[in-house]
């Protein structure tokens, strides 16, 4: 097949999308693409108005951000629908099916919110939602998400670098990690009275995967804040790791000298390593990884795309992991 390389290194392969080079902005080659007619050459669902792109269906609060300018936060691919985006989720607190989370998720209350920073840092604390918020400029990144189940998709999401929040907790010399915990609240949400996971849901990052500019808090997606069901009021979004790794709803972030257990990895040690890092190479050990299914090309003549090292994110994190054995390190 033929690729086209876009700025950042990423391929794309020229039959889901036309020249990146060309153009600067997602809505700029939206336009083009629609003004030279490409939007019915397999391309239908980037017909119909441009604005209506990164614009959610109105019900929720707005949460506009910026176009980022951060290496590689600008997927040029098809957005996901914004639908497919909030029916066809994981959250296991709602429940193991993909359509609970969206139907059991009303009973979250992501206002008022607090998030607790502590550990290995000299400015701990308790920070509200509003000042969470307006810690750093909104930016909107595009990213690809893939879960480790051999799924995908694209979201426009909104938020700010996690290391925006990181800088202003000041962590110490001793912390090499960080931990995120969950909500983990019976009253308002169902799935934690079952043993499905350890709960409350608990993740981690090494620092410097932390402070990485494409690790995102976000608080949004397609201009409007979080349906509860992605994860309301706040949460991760990793782009280069399996989406487990991207904690939902998150009340705590601790700075350790440790390593942190994540829920998954207690779950089961030799599926959910603690970097998860996206890997064709890597199988899980009931499934290959070599490929994925977009969410919402379901159809007749769907195929599988082939899943990319880093999840298309090599060239911005694989230095990250530079002499790293990622099959052991897994
Ligand atoms: N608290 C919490 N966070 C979570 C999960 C979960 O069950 N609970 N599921 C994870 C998994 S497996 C994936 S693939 C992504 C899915 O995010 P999305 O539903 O917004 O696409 O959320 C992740 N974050
Ligand atoms: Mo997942």
């Amino acid at each position: 097949m033929h690729f086209l390389r876009q700025r950042d290194g990423q391929r794309i392969p020229s039959s889901e999308i036309t020249s990146r080079e060309v153009y600067d902005s997602r809505r700029d080659w939206l336009k083009s693409a629609g003004a030279l007619g490409l939007t019915g050459l397999g391309l239908s669902g980037l017909a119909g108005p441009v604005q209506a792109q990164t614009a959610g269906p109105g019900k929720l609060a707005k949460l506009p951000g910026a176009k980022s300018s951060v290496a590689g936060a600008n997927v040029m691919e098809k957005l996901t629908a914004y639908k497919d985006v909030t029916s066809y989720n994981n959250f296991y607190e709602f429940g193991t099916d993909k359509s609970d989370p969206a139907e059991n998720a009303h009973t979250l209350k992501p206002r008022p919110w607090s998030v607790v920073i502590e550990g290995e840092c000299n400015k701990p604390g308790r920070w509200g939602l509003d000042d969470l918020l307006k810690a750093a400029p909104m930016e909107e990144r595009v990213y690809r998400l893939r879960c480790v189940e051999g799924w995908s998709m694209v979201v426009p999401w909104v938020g700010y670098s996690l290391s925006e929040l990181i800088k202003k907790a000041e962590p110490t010399g001793k912390a090499k990690y960080v931990e995120f915990t969950t909500l983990a609240d019976k009253a308002q949400m169902p799935g934690v009275r079952s043993g499905v996971l350890d709960w409350p849901y608990l993740e981690g990052l090494r620092l410097d995967e932390a402070m990485h500019p494409l690790t995102l808090m976000a608080f949004g997606l397609y201009g409007e804040v979080l349906p509860n069901q992605n994860g309301a009021p706040l949460r991760l979004v990793v782009p280069w790791k399996y989406g487990f790794k991207s904690a939902k709803s998150i009340v705590k972030i601790r700075f350790t000298e440790k390593q942190p257990v994540s829920s998954w990895t207690k779950a089961a040690q030799q599926e959910y390593g603690f970097f998860s890092n996206v890997n064709p190479l890597v199988d899980h050990p009931r499934w290959s990884q070599a490929t994925e299914r977009r969410i919402g090309e379901d159809g007749l003549f769907a195929k599988r795309r082939q899943t990319l090292m880093f999840n298309g994110y090599e060239a911005q994190v694989g230095q990250l992991y530079a002499g790293m054995d990622l099959k052991k390190n897994f």
